[in-house]
């Protein structure tokens, strides 16, 4: 099926985020994006106990171009993106989390920056101004140090490296794609941005506000992300990957 634009979204155990937030993708965001061109969602879920995978796999009916893989021979949120990328027929790609954190509303902004040519990789960002992490005191402070951090080892000008929501065209992802870039967790994210600064893309960010997951539980074992991050920038700036 062709189509313009794919949404991709991992998930892993979102039974009760995933399915009101196709709705309002295919409800909302469509009428923005391309009215004359429905969006494909593409789900890569990791057979989640929860039953995530098996409710996407049931709103095709409702839902034509939604696409759900469940994988059963690999976990982890950077090879779900890459998966994603690889099973999406969209010329843009939209990467983006399933718990309600990323602003739907900003999807269109990000399609139609990539679109015009206006940039390469439109970045949705807590840090710029406009942008904000509704989040508690010590994950917002965990988040800002840890985006510092990693800014600062790689050097580049970007200041939300760590969000996961973003748009691009295939080609530019396809692109980048190399052997460690979709490895780990949220770190894929500025190891993709740092490749691409390092190959001259244009990149722009879009304020949004960062809300907190609408229902289940966290992934994030936050203490253990934050230094496998940190070591992770290190060895990209050291040109290790
Ligand atoms: N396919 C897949 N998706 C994952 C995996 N881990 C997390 N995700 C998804 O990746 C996105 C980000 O994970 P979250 O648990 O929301 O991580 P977070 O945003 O840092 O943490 P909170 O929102 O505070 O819970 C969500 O859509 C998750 O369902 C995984 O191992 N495989
Ligand atoms: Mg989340």
């Amino acid at each position: 099926m062709s189509c313009r634009v794919s949404i991709v979204i991992p998930t892993y155990n979102e039974a009760g985020n995933v399915a009101p937030l196709i709705d309002r993708i295919y409800g909302t965001v469509q009428d923005e994006v391309h009215p004359e061109d429905a969006p494909q969602v593409v789900v890569i879920d990791d057979n989640s106990p929860d039953g995530t995978g098996q409710l996407c796999l049931s709103l095709r009916r409702k839902y034509p171009s939604l696409k759900t893989v469940i994988r059963t021979d690999a976990r982890g949120l950077g090879s779900a993106v890459q998966r994603g990328i690889l099973e999406s027929d969209g010329d843009t790609i939209v990467v983006m989390d399933a718990d309600f954190s990323h602003d739907c509303d900003l999807i269109p902004t990000l399609v139609a920056a990539v679109d015009s040519g206006s940039t390469d990789i439109a970045i949705a960002s807590r840090y710029v101004p406009g942008g904000k992490m509704v989040a508690s005191p010590h994950l917002s402070l965990g988040s800002r140090a840890l985006n510092w951090f990693v800014r600062t080892v790689l050097g580049i000008p970007i200041r939300d490296l760590t969000g996961g929501f973003f748009a691009a065209k295939r080609s530019t992802l396809q692109g980048l794609e190399s052997e460690t870039v979709f490895t780990g967790y949220g770190d894929y994210s500025f190891a993709l941005l740092y490749k691409g600064f390092k190959r001259g893309l244009r990149m722009q960010e879009y304020p949004f506000e960062y809300s907190p997951r609408q229902d289940g539980m966290t992934k994030t074992k936050y203490l253990r992300a934050g230094l496998s991050y940190g070591l992770r920038a290190i060895r990209l700036r050291m040109g290790l990957e």
